[in-house]
């Protein structure tokens, strides 16, 4: 079949017409006659027991309709919150979760209470006349203090905080004695806030008389956002009905379902009025799912020429006062660790660790970005200790052969990471950037270049790898194509676009399958009640490899009826029928052609072969045989200015590598945010708690440093492409790279600069107080000059 002439095609996200000119429709700009304002009452302790709610004054107070606790919603919500089973089997302790505090709160910002008002001032006005009466209790806020014995617990009468302790590979001691240099490092993953422009959303709509649930939330997945509802509100899923409209970015955090996305459903029922909840920032950046949350030990080993021997990871993960619904994922940082190269051997193990902190989840990139940067840090360290280049280094013990099996049984499936290196070190100039690094040391310029070669695992993904972690259901995809008898299409896809342009790129594939002009060409995805039956979501860079190959094969069913049709209509035998470029035609004749709007049209009469039902229309659902692996090489410029500690990065080079490409635009534009994202986490961002109280002390967007463009050099894009056997399109993921390479770039970049001081590493933000204070502790002078401390 020609796949000629949209795919590929660098065209302008159809989109953004309306989303730049305010007629994007989110969750707030929709309302019901009668609506509710919901506000919810959150716990200002890390940790405290509820002696008691007295709601009277505010039930009083102006506007106030209902306030509603946890044996309001005990009546209407049955089950605990889902947390995936097996991502790591060894689970110690998962402690249930009800969507609102009953006894104890765990986290500062649980929800203890809600108060539903006719306007949303009077509601949050009411909330302060709620009276909570609690004792607080000590709060566990450090990772390693909650694994000693004597550490409280987060929850009164557990065990202990841990979650689960999983080695996948243990230590080969024979193997280890191998290596003739060893390097030893501990790497901080910050915790980060993810920050979308559209912060959370609800509002919902419970019919009385028909016994269905409407509801508009701003989610990545609303099919499972129906799933989980339906089944804690024991209504048919048949009956409820999730709209996830424009989403203003998820970046992860929009997959799990939210306490308030049961609460306010919940509360729509109880009242019998619809209610809408609309997160505020501060909310978003205290109750919101944080991100990374990692600490890293790590030991690696090598020949000293250079060939890789061993890399030891110990993972402790922060999964905060529950686990989220897929927190133990982001255990990959183990699974992927290894990176791009050959390493003889490779043990990890990972550690989740409850906290009184919000809970963490996905965060773009989810424990790939986590992977990548100990991996590329472990190398620069390695090649440092040797003494050799960094880049020499990774070149020399890059993985060639492909399909390769990992340590972890992963099958990497195409690859040509030199490729992409040579071409990122040709873009910056790498041989005299070197000597200018050299020649500027002299005059104190402190000039850093920071390689990344990074790999990830994306495109989730096939059953046989899913359906266990996730309890059963198969990360598949689905799709649903509609031609109409005048010959333009509608698809309806299971996954959900929220700034990734599928409105752009799958109809770019529809066009070019079905050979129908692009702008007849409508795309629908985000509410439930349309399309397939269920869909999977957006999330792990999975929607075009999978929902984008589910479109595809729809499409082809559609080629694959109307040719039947088409050969019927020729009187010619089905094998003889030509499809070229939207046309058929019989073998030997294609002057006579007729094109599928034609055979659309004819497929709604009468004149049909044998058997064959009206419409030209066809539903999908596509199993990938394996992951995708993505890859590339980033590099960093940095200047370190010895005196402030201030980094200025200069350039920033990306040569990434995710097979064909739909629409070069869209992927330029995603490698960007991605990008940004990575060294908002290298540079600027950083969630902080007050470790004896427990209180986040970056819950505005004045305290938790959110970079702007300003901040960044213009990225210099380019790219290889490597196909993947794995599907037919040939195509990887590529919405998480940049965040999943960026960091490492820039921390390694910081830490060459640093090099003259005999800094060996950097933990994130590298922000200028840090660096400073490191340079100082290096130059042996304490941080207001005097001799340092030892
Ligand atoms: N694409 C392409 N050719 C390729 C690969 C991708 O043309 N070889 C196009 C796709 O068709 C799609 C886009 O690039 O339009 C991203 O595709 P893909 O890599 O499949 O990723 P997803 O669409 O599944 O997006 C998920 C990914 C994730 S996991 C996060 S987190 C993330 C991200 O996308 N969150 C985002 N990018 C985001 N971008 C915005 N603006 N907002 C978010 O919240």
């Amino acid at each position: 079949m020609a796949i000629t002439t949209m795919i590929g095609a660098k065209i302008h996200r159809r989109e953004d017409p309306r989303l730049v000119s305010g007629e994007g429709r989110y969750v707030d700009d929709f309302t019901r006659p009668g609506t509710l304002s919901l506000a919810v009452v959150r716990s200002p302790y890390a940790h405290a027991r509820i002696k008691s709610i007295d709601i009277t004054q505010a039930t009083k107070a102006p506007g106030v309709v209902a306030i509603y606790t946890h044996k309001d919603f005990a009546k209407v919500l049955s089950g605990i919150m889902p947390v995936t089973p097996s991502f790591v089997a060894e689970k110690k302790h998962n402690p249930p979760r009800f969507p609102i505090a009953e006894k104890e709160v765990v986290y500062q910002s649980e929800p203890v209470a809600v108060v539903l008002a006719e306007t949303k001032y009077q509601a949050s006005d009411a909330l302060n006349l709620i009276d909570v009466d609690y004792e607080q209790l000590p709060a566990v806020m450090d990772l390693e203090k909650a694994l000693e014995a004597k550490s409280p617990h987060v929850h009164t009468g557990a065990a202990d905080n841990l979650g689960w302790d999983l080695t996948y590979i243990p230590p080969d001691e024979a193997v280890i004695k191998e290596a003739e240099v060893v390097v030893k490092q501990r790497i901080l993953q910050q915790r980060l806030a993810p920050t979308s422009m559209e912060t959370r959303g609800v509002l919902a709509e419970y019919s009385k008389p028909d016994g269905t649930m409407t509801v508009w939330m701003s989610s990545q997945s609303p099919h499972f956002a129906r799933l989980f509802l339906a089944g804690a509100m024991g209504i048919p899923e048949s009956r409820v009905r999730v709209i996830s409209p424009d989403v203003g970015g998820g970046f992860g955090a929009k997959i799990s379902p939210y306490s308030e996305d049961w609460l306010v459903p919940a509360a729509s029922k109880l009242s019998g009025r619809p209610v809408k909840w609309i997160e505020s920032r501060t909310e978003s950046l205290q109750t919101t799912t944080h991100g990374r949350g990692m600490i890293f030990d790590l030991e690696a080993g090598a020949k000293k020429d250079g060939t890789l021997v061993f890399l030891k990871v110990t993972q402790y993960m922060d999964i905060g006062g529950y686990m989220g619904t897929f927190a133990a994922f982001q255990a990959n940082s183990c699974l992927l660790a290894g990176g791009a190269y050959n390493w003889k051997h490779i043990t990890a193990r990972t550690v989740g660790v409850l906290t009184n902190r919000v809970p963490t989840d996905p965060y773009r990139g989810a424990g790939r970005p986590e992977a990548t940067h100990l991996c590329e840090r472990i190398i620069d360290l390695l090649a440092e200790k040797i003494n050799m280049d960094p880049a020499e280094l990774r070149r020399k013990n890059f993985i060639t052969d492909f399909p390769h099996t990992s340590h972890f049984g992963l099958v990497y499936d195409s690859g040509a990471y030199e490729k992409a290196m040579d071409k990122a070190l040709g873009m910056v100039g790498y041989e005299k950037l070197r000597k200018e690094q050299e020649e500027g040391r002299k005059h104190g310029k402190y000039l850093g270049i920071g390689i990344s070669s990074w790999i990830e695992i994306c495109g989730f993904g096939p059953s046989a790898g899913t359906a266990p972690a996730t309890g059963g259901i198969a990360l598949v995809e689905s799709a649903q194509v509609r031609v109409f008898p005048t010959g333009s299409v509608a698809v309806y896809v299971g996954t959900h676009s929220h700034g990734q342009g599928h409105d752009t790129t799958f109809p770019q594939i529809v066009a070019d399958t079905l050979g129908v002009p692009y702008d007849m060409i409508e795309m629908r995805h985000g509410d439930t009640a349309e399309g397939p039956a269920f869909g999977y979501g957006t999330y792990g860079s999975r929607s075009l490899a999978v929902g984008g190959m589910a479109v595809h094969k729809a499409c082809q069913k559609v080629v694959a009826k109307a040719r039947k049709l088409a050969a019927h209509i020729f009187e010619a035998a089905e094998e003889d029928v030509v499809f070229d470029q939207g046309q058929f035609y019989v073998k030997g004749s294609p002057d006579k052609r007729k094109a599928l709007g034609e055979i659309a049209f004819a497929s709604f009469g009468m004149n049909l072969p044998e058997g064959m039902e009206q419409s030209l229309e066809a539903v999908a659902y596509y199993d990938p045989s394996n992951f995708v692996f993505p890859f590339g090489t980033h590099i960093a410029v940095v200047e370190v200015d010895a005196e402030t500690g201030d980094v200025d990065l200069q350039r920033y080079i990306a040569v990434d590598d995710c097979g064909n490409i739909i629409n070069p635009m869209i992927v330029e534009g995603q490698v960007h945010g991605g990008i940004a994202q990575g060294i908002a986490q290298a540079l600027y961002e950083e969630v902080v708690y007050d470790e004896e109280s427990g209180q986040m002390k970056t819950g505005t967007l004045t305290d938790y440093l959110v970079p702007t463009a300003n901040e960044f050099p213009n990225f210099e894009l380019d790219r290889t492409i490597t196909p993947t056997p794995t599907n037919e399109l040939g195509v990887k993921g590529i919405g998480e790279a940049g965040t999943i390479a960026s960091s490492a770039a820039i921390i390694n970049a910081v830490c060459d600069a640093l090099a003259p001081f005999g800094i060996k590493h950097v933990d994130m933000p590298a922000s200028p107080d840090r660096i400073w204070k490191q340079i100082h502790e290096a130059r042996g002078t304490s941080h207001n000059g005097k001799e340092a401390r030892k």
